[in-house]
């Protein structure tokens, strides 16, 4: 009986990576709508709230939306051929468990491997079923390309992971943005700069295309893709040569300056701005004002992380905050710590229990070392010294994705017959869908766990309903690496006799662990269960941490912890000259080396292609591949799109708006032209995340993603990838473009 009462849960959103607190509406049983949770300090960066969010405001749209997977799925047909049958949990899990035992007994454990999206659920669970199962292979899909680089890179010379702007405004007089583009990635962090920029911060921006952000800049760099190691090494250049670095805690905390110093003599602007496209003059302002603002704060994210340089690049970055004395220091970069009142995420994984002898079979490990068992180990180890906490391992520990899938279809070091992908959805995800599509049609068996049939889940053997965040509990540390711990409620059961049977991610983890022997280590039956022992140290339930401490706590960080303890590193200093590095076999010093395929040094192959690809730039509302199919945000973007400059596309004989091929040695999709004049002629930007939902599911068409996907574009030949990180081009590389005739 509709009663017209309006109940509020408070929950995280998960559908960025703001996790902002909410407040969720539910009228009779029935999302209303989801709020800003006014009364609470958002999200993990600055206490802000977020204005209307296009995501949010969609909520029940999102959750009402009748192409939400509701029950398990069993293929019938031929992979790919669209036909399933509705199956239930327990035959699904008792099904999926048989196979894997039989694979395992058959190829050895390591045959499975898992596929992992960006944080939006609870890894250390899919970890902790893998260590137990036996199989290291996690493969750390956009792992290589997404913060872990700078995590692990950070973590080995600073003894904890950076990258963590400590923006406070009227404190923090400088913040160095190094391929950012908050305004669309990241609304709270977009608000925190404008706030410290209000209070009389500078900024200096790093893309090459004028972003929102770009444009407030007080100092925009604009340089060709891909050449930032060597524009942040000539900034070191400039630091240095002007003593413009604080020498006090060069001489007491810093390890190898001398080293560095012989290494960036050859980084003079003059001779960076050949290769960067800077003016010399530009790049030495920029050194200038960062070294001398104090206390100056930076961040990098995508623009530098999606480079086939990107550990090099991290490596330089992570020297600027140190040799001008702005690590560790409020308003500058923080060194926070986790919250060490719950029980931590590396605490779930059991990564002691994955054998010995499985950590050397992580495919790929033995090439792209920076996430392999022996760094992993290494830095956590050195880590734990100083702030007695392990570094997760899902995100920092992970089998190269472009060495899974060609073991996947060459058996080459050894068979992989199984997959799972939670939570992430490799067809669009993925660099060089082409060959991400041999490697999931050849497996013997695929799950796909998801909201959403995506192009993925129309290749997998069965196919389970996932419960979003609007349907289970939620714990949030930022895998512990900050001191911040947020708490959220279930606003909606995740079943609903008659109409759906979802379940959490958790569930499925657990239902398969029981059965494949592992029930002593899935005492807890329901995530709530789990999360509650996580929480035990704190002395509350999920349920009485909401109602009492309001769900969030959020502890003050201490500045300069090295004054005691030194840093978690093997010298006790930060290490400009990495021994970490050195001890994988790695260059400890940065250096710019010029991806494989650019102008530059690939000529032959510039004169068919020759324009600079980047892909992915971020825009509100999509969030990767998803929300494709609320109409809602739809209309905003009906179509991908690729920005060109005007004056290159009028060259070619493209006008705004025109449908053109994007072509790479890899393949051609299509985008919409837009005319982006705050791009250089030579470079070209196109969206990446993009499927039809509303195209047919079977083969050949599988939700239209052969048709804009960028990924099908993008190279992951292992010999053009980060030899130390394993991260793959999606920011450099080469293409043509050319107006279609007919469509
Ligand atoms: N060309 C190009 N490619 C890129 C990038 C780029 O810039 N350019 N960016 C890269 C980066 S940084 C990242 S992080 C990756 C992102 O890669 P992914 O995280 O794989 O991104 P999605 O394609 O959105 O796939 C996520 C899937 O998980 C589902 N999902 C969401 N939440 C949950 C959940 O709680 N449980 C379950 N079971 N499923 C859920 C969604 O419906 C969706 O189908 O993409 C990378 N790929
Ligand atoms: N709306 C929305 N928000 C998101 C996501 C989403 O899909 N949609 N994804 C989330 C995820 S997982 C991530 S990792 C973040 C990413 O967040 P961000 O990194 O902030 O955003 P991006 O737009 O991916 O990339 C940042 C900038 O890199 C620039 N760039 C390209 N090539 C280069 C280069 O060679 N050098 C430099 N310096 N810059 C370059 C691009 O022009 C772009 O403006 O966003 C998160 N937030
Ligand atoms: S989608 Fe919107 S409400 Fe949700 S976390 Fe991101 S910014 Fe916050
Ligand atoms: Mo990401």
């Amino acid at each position: 009986m509709p009663t017209g009462k309006v109940e509020v849960k408070k929950a995280i959103c998960m559908w960025c990576h703001c996790h902002c607190r909410v407040s969720v509406h539910i009228k009779d049983g029935e999302l209303v709508k989801v709020d800003a949770d006014e009364e609470l300090p958002q999200g993990h960066l600055l206490a802000t709230t977020v204005k209307a969010c296009p995501r949010a405001r969609a909520a029940a749209e999102w959750f009402h939306h009748p192409d939400r997977l509701n029950y398990p799925l069993k293929r019938m047909g031929e992979k790919g051929e669209g036909k399933w049958q509705r199956i239930s949990w327990d035959q699904a899990l008792d099904e999926i468990a048989q196979k894997l035992a039989e694979l395992k007994s058959t190829y050895g454990p390591e045959t499975l491997a898992f596929t992992m999206g960006t944080y939006r659920t609870h890894n250390e669970y899919t970890a902790r079923f893998f260590n137990l199962f036996g199989s290291p292979n996690l493969v750390g899909g956009p792992a290589n390309v997404c913060f872990c680089p700078a995590n692990v890179v950070s973590a080995a010379m600073y003894g904890w992971p950076g990258n963590q702007p400590w923006l406070r405004p009227g404190i923090t007089k400088c913040l160095l943005l190094l391929g950012a583009n908050p305004s669309e990635s990241h609304r709270l962090l977009w608000y925190a700069i404008l706030a410290t920029q209000r209070a009389g911060a500078k900024i200096i921006v790093i893309d090459p295309r004028r972003t929102r952000l770009a444009e407030i800049a007080d100092i925009w760099l604009q340089p060709r893709p891909g050449t930032d190691a060597a524009l942040i090494m000539s900034m070191i250049n400039v630091i240095i040569a002007e003593e413009l670095y604080d020498k006090e805690f060069v001489e007491r905390w810093c390890h190898g300056f001398d080293k560095l110093v012989a290494r960036t003599r050859d980084y003079t602007p003059e001779k960076v701005a050949e290769i960067t496209w800077l003016p010399a003059e530009k790049i030495k302002e920029a050194a200038r004002l960062y070294a001398t603002s104090k206390p100056a704060a930076s961040f990098d994210t995508m623009g530098i992380e999606q480079l086939p340089n990107n550990a090099e690049t991290m490596q330089a970055r992570f020297i600027l905050p140190a040799i001008t004395g702005n690590l560790d220091v409020r308003g500058g970069d923080r060194l926070s710590g986790c919250n060490a009142h719950v029980i931590p995420d590396a605490d779930i994984e059991l990564s002691d229990k994955l054998p010995p002898e499985q950590k050397p079979k992580m495919l790929g490990a033995d090439r792209a070392r920076l996430f392999s068992w022996q760094c992993y180990e290494l830095v956590r180890d050195n880590m734990r010294k100083v702030w007695g906490l392990q570094l997760v391992q899902n995100a920092h520990c992970h089998a190269w994705a472009p060495i899974a899938y060609r073991a996947i279809i060459t058996d080459k070091p050894y068979p992989v017959r199984a997959m799972i992908s939670v939570g992430s959805n490799p067809m669009v995800a993925h660099a060089n869908t082409k060959l991400v599509y041999k490697a999931l049609k050849k497996l013997d068996l695929y799950v796909v766990v998801d909201f959403w049939m995506t192009p993925s889940a129309e290749l997998a053997d069965y196919v389970l309903p996932a419960a979003s965040w609007l349907e289970r509990p939620l714990i949030f540390t930022l895998h512990d690496t900050m001191n911040v711990l947020e708490v959220g409620e279930t606003a909606f059961p995740p079943h609903k006799p008659g109409k759906y049977e979802r379940r959490t991610d958790y569930d499925f983890w657990r239902g398969l662990g029981i059965r494949l022997g592992q029930e002593e280590y899935w005492p807890w039956q329901t995530l709530e269960e789990a999360y509650d022992y996580r929480l035990s140290p704190t002395g509350y339930t999920v349920r009485e941490f909401i109602d009492q401490k309001g769900g969030t706590e959020r502890l003050t960080s201490a500045e300069r912890k090295y004054y005691e303890t030194g840093f978690g590193t093997p010298t006790g200093k930060v290490e400009l000259y990495s021994t970490v590095l050195e001890s994988l076999g790695y260059d400890p010093l940065p250096r710019y080396e010029e991806p494989a395929e650019t102008p530059i040094s690939d000529p032959e192959l510039a004169r068919e292609y020759p324009l600079i690809l980047i892909t992915g730039g971020r825009v509100q509302p999509y969030y990767h591949s998803e929300h494709r199919q609320i109409d809602s945000l739809r209309r905003k973007y009906p179509h991908p799109r690729i920005q060109i400059h005007p004056d290159k596309a009028s060259e070619l004989g493209i006008a705004d708006g025109d449908w053109v091929w994007i072509e790479t040695p890899r393949g051609r999709v299509k985008q919409k032209c837009q005319y982006f004049a705050g791009i250089d002629p030579g470079v070209v930007h196109a969206q990446h995340g993009w499927w039809f939902p509303e195209e047919p599911g079977e083969e050949p068409w599988l939700h239209g993603v052969w048709e804009s996907n960028a990924n099908v574009l993008t190279d992951d030949d292992p010999e053009h990838c980060n030899q130390i990180s394993g991260g793959w081009p999606l920011r450099t590389g080469l293409c043509k473009v050319y107006k279609i005739k007919t469509y």
